[in-house]
């Protein structure tokens, strides 16, 4: 056990070196060895059937994604869509979504590391218990690069359903009448070790069309960062000696919508302005604009903002262009670095353009080497979105042991998808817009 532990915590600072020798030989492929027919269902996701993820929810919605692990990004969803009841076809929302980036820089500017590129984010691929994936599957991933080459699989990614709670409640007209419904969420998640600390990486695709990407850190503190001496840490152990190294996790995901089978979505920034009430008013006003971003943007949340994706050729059955809503989730932003100083980041799609930090895609000379260089004026007519989630980790004395997970994530929320709530029972599937009451 102990020897393990050794080993593991040096695999940060050894297994850049490995990952180097290894890729020179290495195929980044995931395929198994022998094909898989193709299924006939015409609305599977395009890909073979061990690659396939499709799953009908309780209120009628079903979710088709096709899945692949990267040599450095770790999983990846491809062409995924939503089809919720009532929708003859499934909807694509993503072209593909994963993390685009981890980056931990330690407070007492001792170390930085970028996970997913430098250090082995997903070799480090945990193999799941059972009891870890409740009600549901753990598929087996090939994974490239294979710290053991002898033992790349590993039964590392769970898919598997859960209630969130009331997804809506409404009194009826009688007082024995409640509609009310508990949302079903399709979960998919792997673990990843990189160094001390165990990512789980979490999408949840909820029946109502909303999905929610969190990772949540946990395992154990870095044994190497409990020095009192940078002034800078917490103390975790008896009295005042074991200062465990306060950090950021600055989490990035990077996602390439095709909303209705199209790239060609625009971005649209919404304001609002309240003003005090003026003479003889009532009360405050709100005004909300709308900005259309049309060129590369590097953005900032501020109260009263919000960004949407909207299909370029989509509509709902009201007539409204489909699009999603970017829900963001709590961030402290890190300015430490020029691609941390940013929440968001809305980039035209490049092929060399894979990580937002350290990338290692294949770029021309020049071209930055992180997503805020990528920012430079392009117009945007394949948006990519690069969102920036930071969380800083002052340890406390319950970190110790294991350390309980700390989430970090955002969501992604239909905005005129479809015409009404796709979870709408059929009793009420007349009150669209301003419905008169029946007598
Ligand atoms: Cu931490």
């Amino acid at each position: 056990m102990r020897v393990t532990r050794i080993s593991r915590a040096r695999t940060r600072a050894a297994v850049a070196l490995s990952v180097a020798a290894l890729a020179a030989g290495a195929t980044t492929g995931t395929g198994p060895a022998v094909a898989q027919p193709r299924a006939a269902a015409p609305a599977a996701a395009d890909c073979s059937a061990a690659y396939r993820i499709e799953q009908k929810l309780a209120g009628g919605t079903t979710w088709r994604m096709c899945w692949r692990y990267d040599s450095k990004a770790g999983l990846v969803l491809d062409d995924v869509s939503y089809q919720p009841k009532g929708e003859a076809k499934p909807i694509k929302v993503l072209n593909s979504a994963r993390l685009g980036q981890i980056h931990v820089p330690y407070d007492d500017g001792s170390v930085e590391y970028d996970d997913l590129t430098g250090f082995g984010f997903a070799q480090g691929l945990m193999n799941l218990a059972p009891g870890e994936c409740p009600g549901g599957t753990i598929k087996t991933v090939k994974v490239p690069d294979a710290w053991d080459p002898r033992h790349p699989n590993v039964k590392g990614l769970c898919t598997t359903t859960r209630t969130r709670g009331h997804a809506y409640r409404m009194q009826g007209d009688s007082a024995t009448k409640v509609y009310q419904t508990q949302g079903k969420d399709l979960l998919v998640y792997t673990v990843n070790q990189v160094g001390w600390y165990e990512y789980i990486s979490e999408w949840r695709f909820q029946d109502d069309g909303t999905i929610t990407m969190n990772v949540g850190a946990t395992g154990s503190l870095s044994y190497e960062d409990y020095d009192a001496g940078d002034g800078r840490g917490w103390p975790i152990g008896k009295g005042a000696k074991a200062y465990a190294t306060s950090h950021s996790h600055n989490v990035f995901w990077r996602l390439d919508f095709g909303l209705d089978g199209s790239s060609r979505t625009k971005i649209e920034q919404y304001d609002s302005t309240v003003t005090a009430p003026a003479r003889g008013q009532e009360a405050p006003t709100a005004r909300t604009t709308r900005t259309k971003v049309t060129k590369e943007l590097a953005g900032d949340y501020k109260t009263y903002r919000w960004w949407r994706v909207v299909s370029a050729t989509g509509k709902n059955k009201d007539g409204h262009a489909r699009s999603y809503e970017i829900v963001p989730g709590t961030t402290t932003r890190y300015p430490g670095r020029s691609y941390t100083r940013h929440d968001v980041y809305f980039t035209q799609y490049n092929k060399c353009e894979q990580f937002a930090s350290n990338n290692t895609g294949n770029c021309p000379a020049g071209a930055g080497k992180s997503v805020d260089k990528w920012v430079n004026g392009q117009t945007l007519t394949h948006p990519v979105v690069w969102m920036n989630v930071g969380f800083h980790h002052i340890a406390r004395d319950e970190d110790q042991q294991p350390m309980p997970v700390h989430w970090q994530g955002f969501s992604i929320a239909p905005r005129d998808v479809t015409a009404m709530n796709p979870l709408t029972p059929d009793q009420l599937s007349w009150q669209n817009g301003h419905w008169q009451p029946r007598s």
